[in-house]
């Protein structure tokens, strides 16, 4: 059996072949347009970014390396008997494009927990913050302490070829998901559960593991983990957390620095945050009805009384997306499967019903469908973890699998320092009326 190191040198040769032929060959075919809205409105759909990883179809939604999540919890390896697939094995995937053998799937397992020893002066940034810092501001600065590690930046130093950059972001990839866990399981129970930490069961799988050390040890909750942290690792490279993450790395800021860039940029409701403020709408809702399920009237009035204060629907839309996020049908799913009778899980299935025609009668968003973080809470509320502000650090854990797949293969193909041309709006009015 071929470590993952070695499947990913396979394939570099051949992907560097292509990428120089892309640029020598085919470098000055146009490939997209930039309108002015486009440059004043986000640089929505302008085709300047490129990852093999994975590619968001607007209606079929995500596909990692060519398989959608449907095909995701199919294929990829299970702990034995069970119904999730494992991160670890998406991780293989991600960098590779294979799907992995159990056998290989099992060489990731122990090869994380073998990195996983968290450095003291880790644990004493953590423990530093005052209990009412929010767990990203705590997460975000874990990974950043976490960087004294990095075997990037100290051959960077040293004086590293470019064709060897790939090798040291590999390997300071796999020390960060090792210790991930512990960070995010750190923060979680010294924030909520009186500094009274778990130690970690190495007999666990990488997601099962992070589960019991968060201390919700119920077999369904370690099993919502895996499934988890596979539909949150990555989508596609243009979103805040994954272009973050890249267009830091493109100054050869190491893998754990440009980690920390995306995972802030993750921390925004615009974007990961979203999954927090899900479930504080919904609370702040049911508090001030009095009822766990409202009725489907004050489900609706309470929908548009947040539209019509000018704040978004959180959980709704999507930049990209024109459909039901699949992640969210994954979610309902397991929901459906394990939980179909939880209180809860009943009002977020009416916002599903209700919110979007809310939202085309309203006339402003581009796709009124739930995503990713419409669904989340309500399946973790069910299994125990009620602290809503702590849900994006558990997003930020499995996108770390995509985003530094992403570095990993960036340094690869020696992809280039960003470095977009801005205009001033005084060019822009000349080239309107010129
Ligand atoms: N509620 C109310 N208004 C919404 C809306 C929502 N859920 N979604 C979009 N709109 C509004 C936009 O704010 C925008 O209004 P303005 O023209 O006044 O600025 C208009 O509809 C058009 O927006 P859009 O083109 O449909 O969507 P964008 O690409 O600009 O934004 C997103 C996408 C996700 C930021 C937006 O849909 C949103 O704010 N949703 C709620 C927050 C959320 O769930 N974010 C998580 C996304 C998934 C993730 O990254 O984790």
């Amino acid at each position: 059996m071929s470590s993952l190191k070695d499947r990913l040198a396979e394939k570099i040769g051949p992907m560097r072949e292509r990428v120089n032929l892309l640029r020598t060959v085919h470098g000055e075919k146009v490939i997209s347009e930039c309108t002015i809205s486009q440059a004043i409105g986000g640089m929505r759909d302008v085709k300047c970014m490129v990852s093999d990883i994975s590619a968001l179809d607007p209606m079929e939604g995500i596909k990692f390396r060519g398989y959608s999540i449907p095909e995701i919890r199919e294929k990829l390896p299970r702990i034995p008997g069970g119904k999730e697939p494992l991160p670890e094995a998406l991780l293989w995937l991600l960098m590779t494009g294979d799907v992995p053998t159990s056998e290989e799937t099992s060489s990731i397992t122990a090869e994380l927990h073998r990195r996983s020893t968290l450095p003291e002066h880790v644990k004493n940034v953590l423990d530093a913050f005052p209990l009412d810092a929010h767990p990203m501001t705590m997460f975000i600065a874990g990974i950043t302490a976490m960087q004294t590690q990095s075997q990037f930046a100290v051959q960077y130093h040293d004086g590293m070829r470019k064709e060897e950059y790939w090798v040291p972001a590999f390997e300071d990839t796999l020390t960060i998901l090792a210790q991930l866990p512990e960070v995010a399981a750190r923060i979680y129970r010294r924030k909520y559960k009186n500094s009274e930490y778990i130690a970690a069961d190495t007999s666990l799988d990488w997601a099962g593991n992070f589960a019991h050390m968060i201390g919700l040890d119920n077999p369904n909750l370690k099993m919502l983990m895996r499934l988890y942290l596979v539909i949150h690792s990555d989508h596609e490279a243009g979103n805040v957390s994954a272009h973050a993450t890249h267009l830091v790395g493109s100054a050869l800021s190491d893998p754990y620095l440009s980690l920390a860039a995306g995972i802030a940029g993750l921390a925004g409701p615009l974007h990961g945050l979203a999954n927090q403020e899900v479930l504080r709408w919904i609370t702040d809702l049911q508090a001030k009805m009095g009822v766990e399920v409202p009725t489907e009237k004050q489900l609706e009035d309470a929908l548009w009384d947040t539209l019509k204060s000018g704040q978004v629907i959180p959980g709704f839309g999507h930049a990209v997306l024109r459909q039901t996020d699949p992640r969210y049908m994954a979610q309902r799913e397991f929901a459906q499967r394990n939980l179909p009778e939880d209180p809860l899980f009943k009002l977020v299935s009416m916002l599903f019903e209700i919110a979007p025609r809310v939202l085309t009668e309203h006339g402003k968003t581009k796709n009124p469908w739930p995503n990713v973080d419409a669904h989340s809470g309500c399946l973790l509320v069910h299994y125990g973890m009620t602290e809503y502000d702590y849900y994006t650090v558990l997003f930020g854990v499995s996108r770390a699998i995509g985003v530094l797949s992403n570095y990993v293969w960036s340094r690869a193909l020696g992809y280039a320092l960003e470095r977009p041309k801005s205009v001033t709006t005084d060019w822009l009015l000349a080239k309107a009326q010129g």
